[in-house]
């Protein structure tokens, strides 16, 4: 009987510390609506705040690797019930480095590639759990002195960065820029040798998590 309660009681506590409706989300329905209708929730928030979606909603013009004409149509409706179909099912196709998205070890390096590193190998225990959310000076690329600078505390194991790339709007451009900022190498190698860092991930929603 315990946990339906509990759920109950988690509702309200949701909306009050959501800080903003899903933001990567363009079709977010309007709440306090005064008839009820039937529109999904999108919501940021969940497990009372402890788990926070901030994937990017896939849209056809958002951004592909080198490409000026952006995803394009990825998803189909080859079956639907409207037309006499059991069920709806849609069919998926786009690149696996679209929008948010993890990097496999092998797909920077050909030895890991070659061996099987595919991202069914990473650690769950890894991708999972508290993460520090730091926003990067907007003016460089992330450099050995930028990750100094930042004063990342020992024992962190997972950092979003939150770049010029947010402010920019690149993820909503259909042009693939490339001039985005990133990791340099020597960043990369002060991070590795500096801290306990095994997690790097770049946030791009505008909202403050509190
Ligand atoms: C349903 O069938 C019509 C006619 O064949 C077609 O034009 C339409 O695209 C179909 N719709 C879906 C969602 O499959
Ligand atoms: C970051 O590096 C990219 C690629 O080298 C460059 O185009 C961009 O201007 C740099 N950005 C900043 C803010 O220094
Ligand atoms: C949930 C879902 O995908 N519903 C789709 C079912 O198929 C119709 C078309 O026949 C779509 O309009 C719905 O979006």
């Amino acid at each position: 009987m315990a946990p339906p309660l509990l759920l109950l009681l988690l509702v309200p506590l949701v909306a009050a510390t959501a800080p903003c409706a899903h933001p990567a989300h363009p079709s977010q329905p309007a709440s306090c609506a005064a008839e009820p209708v039937l529109a999904p929730e999108r919501r940021e928030a969940h497990g009372g705040g402890r788990i926070l979606d901030i994937t990017h909603y896939y849209r056809e013009d958002m951004p592909s690797w080198e490409s000026g004409a952006g995803v394009g149509q990825f998803l189909w409706l080859p079956a639907s019930m409207r037309n006499g179909s059991l069920a709806n099912n849609s069919e998926m196709r786009m690149p696996t480095h679209t929008g948010t998205h993890i990097d496999a070890p092998g797909h920077v390096f050909q030895h890991y590639f070659d061996a099987g590193f595919d991202v069914d190998t990473l650690d769950l225990d890894v991708l999972n759990g508290p993460a520090l959310l730091v926003d990067v000076p907007r003016d460089e690329n992330i450099t050995a002195k930028t990750m100094e600078s930042l004063h990342i505390p020992k024992g962190v194991q997972r950092v979003l960065f939150r770049t010029l790339n947010t402010d920019r709007n690149l993820m909503w451009k259909k042009e693939f820029d490339t001039s985005y900022v990133g990791f340099m190498k020597d960043g990369a190698q002060w991070l590795v040798d500096n801290t306990d860092i095994k997690l790097v991930g770049e946030l791009f929603v505008r909202c403050s998590f509190r």
